[in-house]
């Protein structure tokens, strides 16, 4: 494990109610040329300092960590990889939107289009004039329609296997979807998780699915449906999920359900909304994410060397 750095600087941001701390300063540089050698350099060297600054007591289990490296490819703005409680997150569509708005925020970016290279393969965003971040994340899709897992406690649960940067097992729900069922919603999901890893059921090559998604009714009368996603490390997702929003639209697609430019409104657990439309390009299927995110703080993380909780600690598990 490489030592703690004597300060991080990092600027708060939320996109729709989610929060991202995009570390800015002072992270020991990582070894690797590509994004996946990075990351896999930040899990191997740097995750105690990954948990310090997104765990509490510097933060909490629902932030997401964003730190800017150079960028993989010549004509990429930067790279970035997004972190958690509990590792490191493929692609991050509401971080993505967070780091556009602090890049803006930092005076390193003007409305206009911006290339940020990911582990999952590189994004593009869209920072309009008021401030309305449009991404164009990399290829959704879908690898099984009506899966189903035996549930301790719940039973024979199905969902749909689709990929939108991250893998989702998706549940489809006319159940309301509110804040104050959250804990029931979270324990519920977690179980599914569960069962999903310990029956094998998988993604494409046996990748790991790692989020749970509730789709469920609406409830503003501007949006076309509501959703409740568990992500690894047991927080919630407190905005519509970029990434979720990303692989519901791949299964809607698959179902009939939403044409290429149809425009789906996605609205989250809190009541905040995304826009998202599909793209057919050689072959592949591109989602489109709109959100807004606003700054709420810069930061200087301080790691005493005495500090008993200078790793951060996880309390979601
Ligand atoms: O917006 O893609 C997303 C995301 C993933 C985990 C939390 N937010």
């Amino acid at each position: 494990m490489t030592p703690f750095p004597s300060a991080i600087r990092a600027v708060d941001s939320h996109t729709e109610g989610e929060p991202t701390r995009v570390v800015v300063e002072g992270w020991p540089v990582l070894a690797g040329r590509t994004m996946l050698e990075r990351r896999d350099a930040l899990v191997r060297q740097h995750d105690q300092l990954r948990s310090a600054v997104v765990c509490e007591p510097r933060g909490h289990d629902a932030m997401v960590g964003a730190l800017l490296t150079p960028p993989e490819h010549s004509d990429s703005t930067a790279g970035v990889i997004f972190f958690n409680n509990v590792g490191c997150l493929g692609m991050c569509g509401h971080g993505t939107i967070g780091v556009v708005r602090t890049l803006q925020w930092l005076g390193r970016l003007t409305a206009g289009a911006v290339r940020l290279d990911t582990p999952a393969g590189t994004v593009e965003a869209r920072l309009d004039d008021d401030g309305l971040v449009t991404i164009t994340n990399v290829p959704c899709l879908v690898h099984a329609l009506d899966q189903a897992v035996d549930v301790p406690g719940l039973g024979r649960v199905t969902g749909d296997i689709a990929y939108g940067g991250n893998w989702f097992f998706i549940i489809h729900t006319d159940e309301p979807l509110t804040l104050a069922r959250v804990g029931d919603l979270a324990q519920r999901t977690e179980a599914i998780m569960t069962s999903l890893e310990a029956q094998g059921v998988t993604g494409a090559d046996g990748a790991r699915i790692d989020h749970v998604e509730l789709s469920g009714p609406p409830e503003r009368s501007d949006a076309d449906s509501r959703n409740f996603v568990l992500c690894p490390g047991g927080a919630y997702d407190r905005s519509p999920c970029g990434t979720g929003t990303s692989a519901r639209m791949a299964v809607l697609q698959a179902r009939g359900l939403l044409t290429p430019g149809q425009r789906w409104r996605q609205e989250s657990i809190t009541g905040s909304l995304f826009t998202g439309w599909l793209e057919e390009c050689d072959g592949a299927l591109i989602p489109h994410i709109q959100g807004r995110a606003w700054v709420t703080g810069e930061v200087t993380l301080a790691f005493a060397a005495d500090d008993p909780f200078r790793a951060g600690f996880t309390a979601a598990r």
